[in-house]
This record gives C-alpha cells, structure tokens and sequence, in this order.
C-alpha cells in the first residue's frame, strides 16, 4: 500500500543535482529576448518617447503595436488594457515599450537607449485616502476608485443583546511573493501558430487567454511548463502583459522570443499580496458565547485587473472562521490605487480572514479576562454540526476544531508557559494561539490512465505541479489501484498538447480534485483488467486480487500478468473529471506560537511553534509535512518582517532583496508539526488541501505571541503594527516602558 506512506519524491533527483530546466535554459537557435521599457513614475501621462539613439535594426514595439490584442482579464468592471501603455502609465513599473536584442545584454542595453518623457501627476497610494472624493483617479472613466463591493447585510444590528463588544482597526501589509525563477516566457512560432514554455500554473488557461488575445485557435498555442522554481499562486489563473506581448511579438517577428523578468522588476510588477485594512468588531455575552460580528474590510487593488477579485471573495467567505456566530455583518471593497497590481499569493484572501478572526478573539478574551484558549473552545463549531453553513455563505465539510486545540496547547505545554510568564515577569513571553480553517479544493479537475501491453502505466493530469510533488503522489494512488510497481508508473502533466484539457495547480486543489481524478480513472482500468482476467481463468471478477504486476485469484497461485490483459485488449485506458458536490473541503488546525522579546535589540525569538493541522486523509507524509513547514514560513515572515513598502508619490521603497527581506536559513527553526485526520465526506479517500494551511494558521499565531508579549505594556495593534521587525518592536518599547 502506497497511500499514507513516506516515499521518497521522485522530482528531487534532477532538481538538487541541477539538472532542473528552468524556462530560461530552454533557447532555440535564433532567439530574441525582450527588454522592457517600465514607467519611473506611478501616475502620469507620457508626453513623448525619443528612440533616436536607438539602432535601426533593433525592434521595437509600442501600444500601437500591441493595440489589436484584447486581453482579457478577471475583472469585467475594469477596463481592459493593453499590454503595453496607452500614452498614460497607473503604477511604478508598468509596460511601457519592449525592444528586442540578440541576447539578454545587447536588449538590455537598447532599453537604455529610449528616452520616455512623463507628466508626473500626483498619485493615490494609501487605499484608505483613495476612497476620499478629491483623491486621484486611476481610472478617470470609473469615476472612483472604489471598483468592487460584496456585502453581507443582516436585517438585525449584530451587536444587540451583547454584554461586551471590542472592535480593533488591524492592518494586513502587503507583501510581495519570491520565487526561484522569476517571470519568465519563451514564445516560438511554429507553423500558423506559438509554442509556448512558461512558468505558469494554470497551461490551459494560459493557453486559451493568449490564443483569444492573439485572435488564434486555441490548438494553434500549444503551452508548456517546464520547471518553475516555485510560482505560489502569482503565476496562476491570470495573464501578466508580458505574456501576449512577448507571443505577439514572436509572430510578427517570426522568431523565438523570450522574456525573463528580473529581480527588480519581479519586486515591481510581479502581483502583490494581502493589503487589507480591517476594521472588526465583535459582541458576545459576559460568559464568552459570541452574538455577532462586524467586518469593514478594505483591500487595495493596485492599478489593474490580476485575480482580486478571487482574493476578496476567498476573505468573505472564511470570515467566520472555525466558529458559530448567529450574526455577521460583513463588508469588503476593493479599491484602486497607483500601485503594482494584487493578487494570489500561498492563501489568497484566506489568510487575511483568519488574521481578522483570529486577532479579535484575542481582544475579546482579554477583555472577558479569560483564557483565549477556553473563549475559541466554547465558540466552536462542534464536531456533529456538520455540513455547516455560516452567516457569510460558506458550507463548511467537517471539521473537529477543539481536537486540533487541546492537542496544539498539550504539545506546546501551554499551562507550563503561562506559568513561567506568571513566575518570572523579567522575562517577555508571550503564547499565540490561532485556530484556523480555509477553504480548498474548488472546482473539478480531469485525470487519465492507459496501461500498454508491457505492462507500464501513464497517468495524464490536469494539475501541473511547480514542486508540490504530484508525480510521486499520484502514482502512490495509481500503483495502490492497479497493484503496480510504482516504478512502472509514469505522469505526464503541463503541456497542453500532451494532456487534453485540465485546471491546473493552484488553491490546494490538487490533491483533492486531480489526485482524485487519477485515482477514479485508475480505478475503472482495474475494473476492467478484473473483468478480463476473470474471463481468462474462469473465475468472479470479485475473486481478482490485483497486486505486483499480476491479476491472481484469490487464495490461489493462479494469475496472469496484467500488461497481458491489457495488451490483448488493445491498451486500456479511462478519463475522468471529477467535480465533487460541494463548495470546497475545508482543512483546519491550530497553530500555537511561543515567543521571548528581547527589549535591548526588539528582537523576537521563536521559542516554540506547534503547528497541528488537520488535512483528512494523507498521501504522503514527507510531502504535507514539507508543505506545512513551507507555509508556515510563509505566514510567520509576513508577521516578522517581509514587507512591500511604497512612498508617498507611489515609488517603491523595497524593490530588491537587500530592502525586501525574504527569510534567510539563518531564520529557520524547530517546528513541532503533528496531525488528526478528519477525512472528507467530498471526495473518496478523504484528503482535504495542504499547500495553503500553514501560511493562514501561522500569521494570527506569531501575532497573538508578539501582542499576548505586549499587551502587559498596554501596547496596542495601533501602537505595533504588523510587521514585527526589530525596530518596530525595539521603538515601541522605548516609547512605553
Ligand atoms: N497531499 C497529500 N495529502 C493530502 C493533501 C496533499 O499527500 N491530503 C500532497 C499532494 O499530493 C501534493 C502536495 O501534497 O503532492 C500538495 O497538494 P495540495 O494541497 O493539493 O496543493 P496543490 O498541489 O494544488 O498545490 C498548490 C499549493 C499552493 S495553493 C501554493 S500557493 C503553493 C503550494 O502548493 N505553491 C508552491 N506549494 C508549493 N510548493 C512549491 N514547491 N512551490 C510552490 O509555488
């Protein structure tokens, strides 16, 4: 049995011996690469572009250029842009024009040789002060800047009949995700149409959004994604400008282009994330049971349409988290500002939800003087009410919230910590605790299986793993079916000419959904090799053991091999698309933090961190552990320090990363991480997302530790805002002891 057990990944060997290929290793004879022009201002007009210096042969390309592409986006609210700008730039870094040179150096050098004048105007930064009436338009043709709204809006006043309320404004900065390769495209033309290599999760949409764009078939664009060097969500569902611009510029100029961002630029125009401003509020009675719930939230867009909308929609629908709330007034807008777009990043919209929740239930203990711990028990959805449907919308699965809990607090010996802050104030503890759930697994997603006459097996995903290590897992749920050798088992994903239609990876769908789908279609070519063997040796088809290569009756050495069975038939082979009834499967856990402050330098040291999470089912252990880990760092970096930070005129201020500190091994501690498995009644082994947990359990959590640390010092959010860099912390406790 493979399900459940730690085998070793079979994708490690070539990428630790550096025998990756990266998009930016591929390059055919004759290629182009792309330099890009990017505007020094965030809101502007330009006034003229001067390429006198340019060499007569260099290509260049401008919005008339490029103006017959519609590329269509997420947001049909928002107008569609070109992919270069249209005489007005909206941000520090977009499009403005390309040129081309015979390798990276020579196009680098041609940009520097066009000139770009500017009208600078004056910018909308702050999201808040975008909402102002007098604040600068990113779009004049919107007539506001506030361009999404979604509203849960009860009849009643949630507060009422409450003993406590508290409301907090908190913030949830952005952050800007960093990956190995960064964006990275490579365009060939190919008889009437493109081959295109990019990093990018989701081929097929990739492939449909270029061809429409482009005004192609999509069987004229054939995309494949080799290795990506980690992608996180901002390499998914959505086109970047580049992308038709680079395939554009491939068919006009009949030769192979290619396009690799650099650091800088990735920092600029690489999507953003989180970004939200939240004012919440909640009520409950003196004994802790919650009465109602109150969320302003807003989330600042950028200047363009990525998937926000998908993000904000992610925050709604976890607003409750892991609790039963009778009422929820809830509000979210999404506004425009003259900054680098926003989008997906490992959580998208999730974890700025259970930050929200998370944050306040903290408030709300300190205020009833009761331990968090005790306030989030008693609040619980309880195991047997289940489907749950909340106040916001969501039908949560299942779930055992207090499980998680009591083991999280047992494992990180909260009573022990609580009594040393009690015994020895000199020190500066403080615990975090964050019990959390999100939602994953949306959609469906296709998978196929073909066995040949030798026996060897080949698994066709619609998911397209960028390190999440689908080729080892789904042949772990293949071999267990079909009781073949792991080793004869062969998955194919990421090419949109070699598997016919598909997703693609992103919001911890993979597993549940295209896992499930090859898992299915496994299942029906083992039905049929039973049938067949049954046939042959005159046996019940449900007396056919299938197992090391063989169909054998059962209780007998009777057995004939299966690449027999299925050679004689002609190959076998099935396709399924499994979408599961249901909104999601929702993982949930709790995170428990144990900090020490040190006053003389604000540094923060991790003294411990339990992350007890619960995913149902599991295929593979070594890989959710390592997906946990990965997310957990995620989340307690954006606590601690990672920051994207702009000035007041819409310049970047964290545009490398010497400025935009990203964790270094120097950063890396012990972390306790341990399961329950609560399966999932959605699909048929039970397995429920692991990608994105650890990011949403590990921001509230790190924060709980830091402000239950200073909360002794009256030492507020407002007065310590997320990120804890040392200096903050060491600042504040200057200013307030
Ligand atoms: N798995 C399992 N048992 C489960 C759930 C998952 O064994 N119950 C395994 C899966 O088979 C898969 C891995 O764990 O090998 C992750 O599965 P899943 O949670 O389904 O997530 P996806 O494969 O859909 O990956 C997406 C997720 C997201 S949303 C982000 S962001 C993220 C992440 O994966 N980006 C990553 N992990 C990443 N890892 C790397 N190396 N690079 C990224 O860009």
């Amino acid at each position: 049995m493979q399900f459940g057990t730690k085998v070793r990944r079979v994708e490690d060997a070539d990428l630790v011996a550096g025998r990756g290929r990266f998009v930016d290793d591929i390059e055919p004879p004759g290629t182009l690469h792309a330099a890009i022009v990017r505007s020094p201002i965030a809101n502007g007009a330009i006034t003229g572009v001067d390429t006198s210096g340019l060499k007569p042969d260099v290509p260049l390309f401008t919005f008339e250029d490029v103006s017959h592409i519609s590329w269509p986006h997420l947001i049909p609210e928002l107008p569609v842009l070109a992919p270069l700008a249209n005489g007005r730039v909206r941000y520090q870094g977009e499009a403005v024009a390309a040129v081309f040179g015979e390798d990276r150096w020579a196009a680098a050098d041609a940009r520097e040789s066009v000139w770009v004048d500017y009208d600078q105007w004056e910018a909308a930064v702050d999201p808040i002060a975008a909402m102002e009436p007098d604040a600068p338009l990113v779009y004049e043709e919107m007539g506001s800047n506030v361009v999404l709204r979604s509203a849960v809006t009860p009849d009643e006043d949630v507060f009422a009949g409450a003993d406590v309320v508290v409301e907090e404004r908190i913030n949830n900065h952005r952050m800007a995700p960093g990956m190995v390769e960064t964006r990275a495209i490579l365009a060939i033309p190919e008889n009437d149409g493109l081959v295109v290599y990019c990093g990018h999760q989701m081929p097929f949409r990739l492939r449909d959004l270029l061809a429409s764009g482009l005004g192609l078939e999509p069987d004229q664009v054939r995309v494949i994604v080799p290795d990506m060097g980690g992608g996180f969500g901002a390499k998914g569902g959505f086109v970047y400008p580049e992308y038709p611009l680079v395939a554009a510029a491939a068919l006009r100029l009949g030769r192979p282009v290619k396009y690799i961002e650099t650091r800088s630029e990735n920092l600029a125009t690489t999507c953003h994330a989180r970004d939200h401003s939240t004012t919440i509020g909640v009520a409950a009675t003196s004994r802790g049971d919650l009465v109602g719930l109150r969320i302003r939230t807003v989330g600042n867009l950028g200047a363009a349409a990525m998937n926000q909308r998908l993000c904000l929609g992610n925050t709604q629908a976890m607003a409750a988290g892991c609790y039963r709330i009778p009422k929820i007034d809830f509000e979210i807008k999404g506004v425009l500002t003259n900054t680098a777009p926003l989008g997906a990043f490992r959580g998208a919209g999730r974890p700025e939800a259970a930050y929200a929740i998370e944050r306040i239930m903290d408030h709300l203990a300190r205020r009833l003087d009761m331990d968090p711990a005790e306030l989030r028990r008693r609040n619980f959805i309880p195991p047997d009410d289940f489907p749950h449907t909340t106040k916001v919308g969501a039908v949560y699965d299942s779930g055992r919230y207090e499980d998680t809990l009591d083991r999280a607090l047992d494992r990180a010996g909260y009573s022990d910590i609580r009594r040393e802050q009690q015994e020895n104030p000199d020190r500066i503890i403080g615990v975090g605790l964050a019990s959390y759930l999100e939602v994953t697994a949306r959609g469906g997603e296709f998978g196929a299986v073909e066995m040949d006459g030798d026996g060897a097996v080949t698994v066709r995903t619609g998911s397209s793993p960028h390190g999440q290590g689908h080729k080892t897992t789904w042949a772990q749920l293949v071999a267990d079916e079909l009781g073949v050798p792991f080793e004869s088992i062969t998955v194919i994903a990421s090419d949109t000419a070699l598997v016919p239609r598909g997703w693609g990876t992103a919001g911890s769908r993979s597993a549940p959904l295209a896992g499930t789908a090859a898992q299915m279609a496994a299942g029906q070519v083992a039905d049929r090799l039973r049938e067949l063997a049954a046939e042959r040796m005159e046996a019940a088809a449900a007396d056919i053991v299938l197992e090391n290569g063989v169909a054998r009756v059962a209780g007998t050495d009777v057995s004939v091999p299966l690449g027999e069975l299925a050679g004689e038939a002609g190959g076998l082979e099935a396709e399924v698309d499994f979408t599961p009834d249901g909104a999601g499967v929702f993982p949930f856990g709790t995170h428990v933090c144990v900090v020490e402050i040190h006053p003389d330098t604000g540094e923060i040291e991790i003294l411990k961190y339990v992350s007890l999470d619960d995913i149902g089912t599991v295929i593979n252990p070594i890989i959710t552990e390592g997906q946990i880990i990965a997310g957990v760092s995620h989340g307690l970096t954006h606590a601690l320090f990672e920051e994207v930070r702009f000035d007041e005129s819409g310049s970047l201020l964290t545009g490398n990363w010497t400025t935009y500190r990203i964790p270094a091994i120097s950063d890396a501690f012990d972390f306790d991480i341990a399961r329950t498995e609560t399966p999932t009644p959605l699909n048929p082994l039970g397995m429920k997302g692991v990608g994105e947990p650890g990011t949403t359990g590990a921001t509230p959590a790190v924060a709980n530790a830091v402000m239950d640390a200073m909360a002794r010092f009256g030492i507020t959010d407002a007065d310590l805002p997320m990120p804890y860099t040392p200096h903050k912390v060491w600042a504040v406790l200057r200013s307030k002891v």
